[in-house]
């Protein structure tokens, strides 16, 4: 007899996302993925301003906080067919590049390392063997005996008060933790160091958006000013700092991250758990995607199925017969057909869920806000894993030297990536790739603005009566998680149709009319549990795809005060 384990919220941060599992003699048979809010921004950029349409997609998420932003100004230069100059182009660049190793490196260490990593048990490490550990991993300064020396009273003291603060509420000396005590110390140095560092980076954002989160965007380029002389704009001072915040980025990237991604793995790669669907799916990155780096794309596009590498399909997302929304297990109603392409899609809220307080959702019929994508009818995993393994299968020469180095120091062939170790060590491999594309974009700004280029916008097609009286555009990109694409229609200067796919909602899609599970829900299928009560396991694998329900679920209309939309228990 199965029993039905509930894990919600599963996240740290990021939103609402609730698993339920079936588990029979400790292993999940079946799974079930559910965001349980509804948020509804396609709603509210219905009748917009296109030129405006930024500023609210961008509030789909404060975590992933400038890309859909970037999508969304895409979108609707692809529709008026307006051309930005180049240094915009390399901003957006800039900008999309930071926000990946900021989100990345967050997530190693705030979203998931404690997933592998016990807190308590950096309690009796040795100090001085830490240190050896530390030095033998890289030269990375903060590792002498006495630094992990101090660290560990800090915590001791933590818990002896009983107040584990940030650390409170994990499934300390677990089972299915493995870890030495010296590396779960060196894993809480660099947790702690992890925090710090990622408040400097976003200052890259501040600079080129004026904040973070949610930095400034405009259609036809990017809304700041540079001369290089000048104190009232972005001038060479700012640009310098820039320019550091990146070598610091490469350095704890280089130092840190992938040393402890790596040092963590080796430790766990008998743990081959949560390789979900097997097809996978990349738009291609970044902003300009015609941009070629040493005469390859960094994240070349295409889709492989069932894991086949040695054949990657080209992917047309104006296609109706490619990309579809379903919602036969989705709190939405459509009318007419099964799936929808987003140019057609609709989001029509329609709650017939439990009513809370409920213990478990009624899965045999519609259980998540999410919508389930798919193409040409198969559930995708996006984001690190998908772009790592389509541009190995088309030969991408930084990604293939990542890969086959970093398995064979784990002595790992690489079946071993599709697993959510994989997925894990996947995100490691394209930050470290990033945080140079970073550095090689950098330089190229700098380089056109020497030349007297600083041209950020294009003021052309600005005025709406230069627009088509209709157009419709698609704005496609990679975030963090994965392929995200925005498609706008415009209508006498108004937005009529606004429609987001996003990463999270491919990856963490419910099931579909077909009864194929969501990339979640099949990564999840046949692991065993070591304790049922405490699944350290569900939470290991769904970590491993960085789940975002706030941007899954992408509703107040403060201008009217009216609700867009009502849900009724
Ligand atoms: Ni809210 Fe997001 C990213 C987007 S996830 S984090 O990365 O787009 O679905
Ligand atoms: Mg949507």
């Amino acid at each position: 007899m199965a029993q039905r384990i509930v894990v919600d919220p599963l996240t740290r941060i990021e939103g609402h996302l609730r698993i339920e599992a079936d588990v029979e003699g400790n292993v999940i048979k079946e799974a079930y993925s559910s965001g349980t809010a509804f948020r509804g921004l396609e709603l509210i950029l219905k009748d917009r301003d296109p030129r405006d349409a930024w500023a609210f997609a961008q509030r789909i998420c404060g975590v992933c906080t400038h890309i859909h932003a970037i999508a969304s100004v895409l979108a609707v230069e692809d529709a008026l067919k307006i051309e930005v100059p180049k240094n915009a182009t390399l901003i957006r660049n800039i900008m999309n590049a930071t926000q990946f190793v900021h989100d990345h490196v967050v997530h190693f260490y705030h979203l998931h390392a404690l997933d592998w990593v016990d807190i308590t048990s950096a309690l009796k490490a040795d100090p001085a063997a830490t240190s050896r550990l530390a030095q033998s991993l890289s030269d990375w300064p903060k590792s002498s005996p006495g630094y992990f020396r101090d660290l560990q009273k800090r915590l001791q003291s933590f818990v002896a008060s009983g107040q584990l603060g940030i650390f409170t509420n994990g499934y300390w000396g677990h089972p299915a933790y493995k870890l030495p005590p010296e590396v779960n110390l060196l894993a809480v140095a660099h947790y702690l160091e992890a925090l710090e560092w990622q408040k400097d980076i976003v200052r890259i954002h501040t600079i080129f958006g004026g904040k973070n989160p949610h930095p400034n965007y405009l259609v036809g380029g990017m809304a700041c000013t540079i001369n290089l002389d000048n104190d009232n704009t972005i001038n060479m001072e700012r640009l310098n700092l820039v320019g550091r915040e990146i070598d610091k980025a490469i350095e704890f990237v280089e130092k840190v991250y992938l040393p402890d991604l790596l040092a963590i793995a080796s430790f766990y790669k008998d743990w081959t758990y949560g390789g979900g669907v097997g097809n996978f799916l990349v738009y291609g990155h970044l902003a300009d995607r015609g941009k070629k780096e040493t005469g390859e794309e960094i994240f070349p596009a295409g889709v492989i199925l069932n894991r086949n590498l040695n054949e990657v399909h080209n992917i047309d997302v104006k296609d109706p017969e490619q990309i579809q929304e379903f919602v036969d297990y989705s709190w939405y109603e459509y009318s007419g057909s099964k799936g929808l392409h987003p140019w057609e899609g609709q989001t029509n809220p329609k709650y017939t869920g439990p009513r809370p307080p409920y213990k478990q959702l009624d899965t045999t019929g519609k259980y998540s806000w999410l919508k389930a994508p798919r193409w040409r009818g198969k559930p995708m995993e996006v984001g690190p894993l998908a772009r790592i393994l389509v541009g190995y299968a088309r030969g991408q020469s930084r990604i293939k030297e990542e890969v086959d180095s970093a398995l064979a120091k784990l002595g790992l062939g690489k079946e071993a990536l599709f697993s959510a170790l994989g997925r894990t060590l996947a995100r490691g491999l394209e930050t470290r790739i990033l945080v140079h594309f970073l550095k090689k974009t950098y330089a190229e700004l700098l380089a056109n603005l020497k030349a007297g280029d600083t041209r950020v916008f294009n003021p052309e097609k600005w005025d709406p009566s230069t627009w088509p009286k209709e157009a419709r555009g698609a704005g496609i990109t990679e975030a963090p998680r994965g392929a995200l694409g925005h498609w706008v229609k415009i209508k006498d200067g108004k937005i009529t149709l606004y429609q987001a796919v996003v990463p999270t909602t491919w990856n963490a899609s419910p099931r579909d009319g077909l009864e194929q599970r969501g990339p979640y829900e099949e990564a999840l299928v046949g692991t065993p549990l070591a304790d049922p009560a405490k699944p350290l396991e569900i939470l290991r694998i769904i970590h491993s795809f960085d789940p975002c329900i706030a941007c899954a679920v992408h509703l107040t209309d403060l201008t009217t005060s009216q609700p867009l939309t009502e849900i009724r228990f």
